[in-house]
């Protein structure tokens, strides 16, 4: 639905949100390219409606005039899922930014859709959000709900799915479904909030969510630990699930990541001599330092416990996702496998892609202690055009991670980048079931219509 809206509707559009809220041309163009600037499309409008009968209001007159819409929020995604690839209608939902007050007798908050995951974990100075990802800046709760984030505390929280006790959102005929009363026992009916989370706005417009908070943690320590390679990373963080009552995060990263920091952002190393790879550990309250330095044993360590050395020590993990961006416009392939096969998984696949393309650059990190590995991959110069390339990079990675019996999304979504690969790893008969949910949320299909294929 390339082009131009007929001025009516554009019109329309304004006496919904006011005329500065409906932005066209080059004012509009910043939300048709996503943070890593390989996915870049155009779109005729941007909407920024400022509450949710706004919300209804617009959808409903997309469905009668029969455009899609692609709804955005942080813009931090990484697979293009938020991004009007084939000229759709943005809706933005930045300004549903409500944050309500912290109900302390059930330790939950209710959020509009654009408020952002930090604003979530500096509502109540007892309390924190259990999702912590290194976007929570910019991610909103709309984005993070419609993509089940996950992060760097799922070992412990769960992804956000996990912190829903609620949800209101606009169906794309602009109903408003609403359950925020945050009940923790609630069996009436079908849990559509989970079906939400994940759903990566396919079924639904999210505009907020009604969400658990967790303890903020006390005297957390972080360690980094040297190690050979991923097979006794992987070791170490078995042991520190078992062993580490307060873990709160099991971490991931090489040595050819951290060379990148240091040379192009002046990251400080962790450790000298280098190791091949790390295992950042964090874990908090009573004996967190002496369960870490026992874990450690002898191998090379750096500990933190205040908060600028803690921050020193993430840093060189939260900043990895930044890494390959240095060196090009990288493909980000975010994989799982069961716990059994990360080791494989971690250890070969810079040879897998190899073999599709002997010039590209390979990052290796993640969460290791839920089989999650982001293989971000930089296409060698043979490689025509910015990614996604021509799909062999995708290809090679998600053949292998589905022989190891994975999944090709962890915690990003589908998106646009990896709609045609989905079959590997859903069977028919799974995803005729997502095209029957979808057609009865979205009979016309004009909500996200290219991510997940319909
Ligand atoms: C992370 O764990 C994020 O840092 C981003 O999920 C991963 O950029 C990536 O590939
Ligand atoms: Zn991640």
């Amino acid at each position: 639905m390339p082009g131009d809206l007929p001025a009516s509707l554009l019109r329309q559009f304004a006496a919904v949100v006011g005329p500065a809220h409906v932005l066209t041309g080059d004012a509009a163009a910043g939300y048709a390219v996503d943070w890593t600037g390989g996915f870049a499309g155009s779109t005729p409008a941007v909407l920024r409606p400022g509450g949710t009968e706004q919300v209804a209001a617009l959808l409903a007159l997309c469905a009668d005039a029969g455009v899609a819409v692609v709804p955005q929020g942080g813009n931090t995604g990484l697979v293009g899922g938020g991004v009007p690839l084939h000229g759709e209608v943005v809706l933005s939902l930045a300004r549903l930014d409500r944050l309500g007050p912290v109900d302390p007798d059930a330790g939950q908050v209710s959020a509009g859709a654009g408020v952002s995951l930090q604003q979530v974990a500096d509502a109540d100075p007892g309390l924190d959000l259990g999702v912590f990802i290194a976007s929570r800046h910019s991610a909103t709760v709309g984005g993070a709900v419609a993509t089940n984030a996950g992060g760097l505390r799922v070992l412990r929280y769960g992804p956000m799915r996990a912190q829903l006790r609620g949800i209101e959102a606009v169906l794309s005929d602009g109903s408003v479904v609403s359950h925020m009363s945050g009940l923790v026992k609630d069996n009436t009916g079908y849990d559509y909030p989970s079906l939400l989370a994940g759903s990566e706005g396919t079924l639904a417009v999210i505009t907020g969510a009604r969400l658990q908070l967790v303890p903020r943690m006390t005297d957390p320590v972080t360690v980094i630990i040297g190690a050979d390679g991923p097979g006794e990373v992987h070791a170490l963080a078995r042991r520190a699930v078992r062993e580490v009552g307060g873990l709160q995060s099991a971490e991931f990263f090489t040595q050819a990541g951290l060379d990148l920091l240091a040379e192009h952002a002046g990251l400080t190393l962790p450790l000298r001599p280098p190791t091949p790879a790390y295992l950042l550990l964090e874990s908090a309250g009573p004996g967190a330092a002496e369960d870490l330095a026992e874990l450690a044993g002898d191998r090379p360590a750096a500990v933190g416990t205040g908060a600028a050395e803690r921050a020193r020590l993430w840093a060189c993990r939260e900043r990895h996702p930044e890494a390959a961006g240095f060196v090009g416009v990288p493909l980000k392939l975010d994989v799982s496998v069961p716990a059994a096969r990360w080791v494989r998984l971690a250890s070969e696949v810079a040879g897998v892609v190899a073999d599709a393309d002997p010039g590209a650059r390979v990052i290796i990190y993640g969460h290791v202690a839920d089989g999650n590995l982001h293989v971000n991959v930089v296409p060698g110069a043979a490689t025509a055009g910015p990614a996604p390339g021509d799909g062999r990079h995708e290809d090679a990675v998600f053949s292998f991670v589905a022989s190891l019996g994975g999944s090709i999304s962890a915690e990003h979504g589908i998106g646009a980048l990896k709609a045609r690969w989905l079959p590997l790893v859903r069977s028919d008969a799974e995803r005729a079931l997502f095209a029957r949910l979808r057609a009865a949320f979205d009979p016309a299909g004009l909500l996200n219509p290219y991510v997940l294929p319909r």
